[in-house]
């Protein structure tokens, strides 16, 4: 619930500074960072602190806010910290989408740090408001898929993290299946552990158990073969950028799940807020820039040793090469629809036109 700034991945603390989750410790330790300047949050983005399409436009939002108390309302040093901040990740499109928004304030108002407070706290709240939208909407659709199939209980398959630590409230692909428990429905989810950063693994398990929701965990190669015997009911993931074409960005690997899903006849959505469309992008797949991370992030992997302490191992040839693709596109033909706050929109340029 979105209550003056304070929400379960990052609020506004007593000294007004901009608190998060760290997420990079998650789920072996719940530390939070505190971000005070411009400068903390463009880092936090950076080093995955915070991540998460939606969570990483907030953070930007507030990060402009920051910048303009930090540089008493001077609005050509608030735009250069913005800038900073606009191109901190280059494929979550909510980040610019939201670094925007405050721009236009800024160059709008007289009271620039009154001003980008208010906003960044209003996009926050409009981000609770979408994210419960999306999960009735999308709990709608698995309500009709279970009636059609007389079943009385729902599997789902989602990949990465699209819960409440990448959007506020409720998450996006994660929102439908948080109401589906509200709705008293018997469901299950299937969470792909989501290398090489493992979201799924670490995040979304986390979240499903803290909220009570039944989920198994499973390696990223298991999911074709769960739909081929029948035991994927639907699949619904997040996305990162949208394009007007249909096409979706998501974390890599979510194109496969969709070839998977056609092939076997199971419905595979998108869910998103309308904040995540590209409208000027009109080929996703062609278009969309794919961030390319770390080798380190293949080469080595985070887990706890038997003391208790948080360690990365290394689990390949220090010598191989690697490369760390951090999305992929899955093409607007493979997409059953996308559920957005506005209803569920069929992935083609004219429906997702009529949204701009
Ligand atoms: C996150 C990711 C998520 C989408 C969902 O990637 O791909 O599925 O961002 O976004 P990363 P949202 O962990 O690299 O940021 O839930 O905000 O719509």
């Amino acid at each position: 619930m979105a209550h003056q700034g304070i929400y379960k991945a990052l609020w506004l603390n007593d000294n007004d500074n901009l608190e998060v989750i760290d997420q990079r410790f998650l789920p072996f330790e719940k530390k939070t960072r505190i971000l005070k300047t411009a400068n903390d949050a463009c880092e936090a983005i950076k080093d995955m602190t915070v991540r998460g399409a939606g969570v990483i436009g907030n953070v930007a939002a507030f990060g402009v806010y920051l910048a303009a108390r930090e540089f008493a309302g001077d609005k050509s040093q608030i735009k250069q910290a913005a800038m900073n901040i606009r191109t901190s990740r280059p494929t979550a499109v909510n980040l610019m989408w939201a670094v925007d928004r405050m721009l236009n304030i800024v160059a709008q108002s007289d009271d620039v740090v009154k001003n980008c407070k208010a906003e960044a706290i209003a996009i926050a709240d409009e981000d609770v408001l979408r994210t419960q939208k999306i999960g009735e909407i999308g709990c709608d659709i698995i309500e009709n898929i279970m009636a059609k199939r007389k079943i009385n209980q729902f599997n789902v398959l989602t990949h990465c993290n699209a819960g409440w630590l990448a959007i506020l409230d409720s998450g996006s692909a994660l929102a439908p299946i948080y109401e589906a428990q509200k709705r008293g429905i018997d469901i299950h989810v299937w969470v792909d552990e989501t290398r090489p950063r493992n979201q799924g693994a670490s995040l979304t398990s986390w979240e499903l158990l803290d909220a009570g929701i039944k989920h198994t965990i499973i390696p990223d190669n298991t999911g074709g073969h769960l739909m081929q015997q029948g035991m994927v009911d639907m699949v619904i993931t997040g996305a990162d950028r949208v394009a007007l074409n249909g096409d979706a960005a998501n974390k890599i690997g979510t194109y496969l799940k969709a070839l998977a899903a056609k092939d076997n006849d199971v419905p595979f959505y998108i869910a998103l807020p309308i904040s995540t469309f590209d409208f000027a992008c009109e080929d996703g797949v062609s278009d969309i820039e794919i961030e390319i991370r770390s080798e380190d992030e293949v080469h080595l992997m985070r887990g706890i040793d038997r003391h208790g302490n948080v360690q990365d191992i290394r689990i390949t040839p220090e010598e191989s090469a690697t490369i760390n693709y951090g999305f992929d596109v899955t093409p607007a033909r493979l997409i059953t629809g996308l559920i957005t706050e506005a209803g569920i929109i069929a992935p083609n340029k004219d429906a997702i036109g009529e949204l701009k």
